[in-house]
């Protein structure tokens, strides 16, 4: 039975990626950090799971992680935990340096002490091509980060791609582009979306207070993008790959097809804009070229933009109905 070790297992990704493995039978251990309410939400409904076992431990303590590392000695390593969030990480650039770019490092380090066999994987972002310097954005793409957040996955990038030539790890570094769910945060911009859409459907919230409408991201669907983590360490070679669905759409879009989803007649009388969400410095539109994925891995997005919006402002609704404020 193969063995993975996960880092931000109760995350968007980490939740998705630990149904996945188990599904594929691996016995999975998900590292989480101890918090005074626990954070479970995502992975509530494996937690019972017999091949499913939580570890106690943190990014910015080594120890807990070359332990963790030592004692499993998983066949496959997924970093997915950071501070994730782009615009949090201007309020927060240190931490978000300490997570973000060292806690790949703490984490490369855990494998190389505790068991350098292990093939490891690094969430790397589209968010490291910022103003971008090629359109469609791919793997050569030079990077150009606009965000403390960007700037810490560039240097999460290059450590993996050193581990790599330095000490022959099998590390690979997947740049994939923003890709989204119902069980997305609700801070970022399309879960905020179908959810304020939902509540104003059934009368909960009268408007949705956003900021750059023009933004334009190559969004697609957290599911489809776990499984291209796991078909980049299934390769013969550990090689980098950019994983995107090849459309860009902008901010306005997602509101307009949110609206129309929940039957809501007319965006502009839902939409307010609020400054406070505009950032200090923005990506303004990113596309990613998934040709290499797409050859090597065999892989490709089973859904749509329109029905990646659909499936998340049905979630919300169905969400709202059962819920009370
Ligand atoms: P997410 O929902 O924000 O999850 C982040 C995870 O990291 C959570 O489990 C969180 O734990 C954990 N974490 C944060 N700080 C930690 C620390 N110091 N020690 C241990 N765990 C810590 O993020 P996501 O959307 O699943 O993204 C997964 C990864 O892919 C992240 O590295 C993100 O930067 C990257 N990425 C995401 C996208 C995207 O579109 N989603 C695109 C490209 C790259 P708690 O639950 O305790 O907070
Ligand atoms: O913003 C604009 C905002 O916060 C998208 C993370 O997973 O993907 C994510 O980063 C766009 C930006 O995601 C609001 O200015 C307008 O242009 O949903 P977001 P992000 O910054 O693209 C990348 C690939 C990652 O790696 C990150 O971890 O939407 N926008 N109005 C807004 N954004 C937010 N959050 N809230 C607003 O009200």
């Amino acid at each position: 039975m193969k063995k993975a070790f996960i880092t931000g297992t109760t995350g968007q990704d980490g939740s998705y990626l630990a149904e996945f493995l188990l599904d594929k039978g691996y016995h999975v251990y998900g590292l989480t950090r101890r918090t005074s309410t626990q954070s479970f939400a995502r992975i509530k409904h494996l937690i019972h799971h017999p091949k499913l076992t939580l570890v106690s431990g943190d990014l910015i303590d080594q120890h807990s992680l070359t332990y963790a590392i030592q004692r499993i000695k998983p066949d496959e390593v997924y970093n997915l935990a950071a501070q994730s969030f782009v615009a949090a990480s201007w309020e927060q650039p240190v931490l978000t340096g300490e997570f973000t770019a060292l806690g790949v490092t703490r984490v490369l380090e855990a494998v190389r002490l505790g068991y350098p066999k292990a093939k490891f994987y690094q969430a790397s972002s589209s968010e490291m091509f910022g103003k971008v310097r090629e359109v469609p954005q791919r793997e050569t793409t030079p990077f150009y980060p606009r965000s403390p957040y960007g700037v810490a996955k560039v240097y999460g990038h290059w450590i993996t791609i050193n581990y790599r030539e330095s000490f022959n790890i099998f590390a690979v570094s997947g740049i994939l582009f923003n890709h989204e769910s119902p069980r997305r945060g609700l801070e970022f911009v399309t879960r905020k979306i179908a959810n304020a859409v939902a509540r104003i459907k059934l009368g909960k919230q009268q408007y949705v207070e956003l900021g750059n409408l023009e933004s334009k991201r190559d969004w697609g669907y957290a599911r489809d993008y776990v499984k291209a983590m796991w078909l980049m360490l299934q390769q013969d070679k550990p090689e980098d790959y950019v994983i995107a669905t090849g459309e860009t759409h902008s901010v306005k879009e997602f509101l307009q097809l949110s609206c129309q989803a929940a039957g809501i007649n007319d965006w502009h009388s839902v939409y307010k804009h609020n400054p406070a969400y505009d950032r200090p410095a923005e990506v303004d539109s990113l596309v990613g070229d998934a040709t290499k994925a797409k050859k090597k891995l065999h892989w490709q997005p089973s859904i749509s933009f329109p029905e990646l919006v659909k499936l998340m402002v049905e979630a919300e609704l169905k969400l709202e109905a059962k819920t009370e404020d």
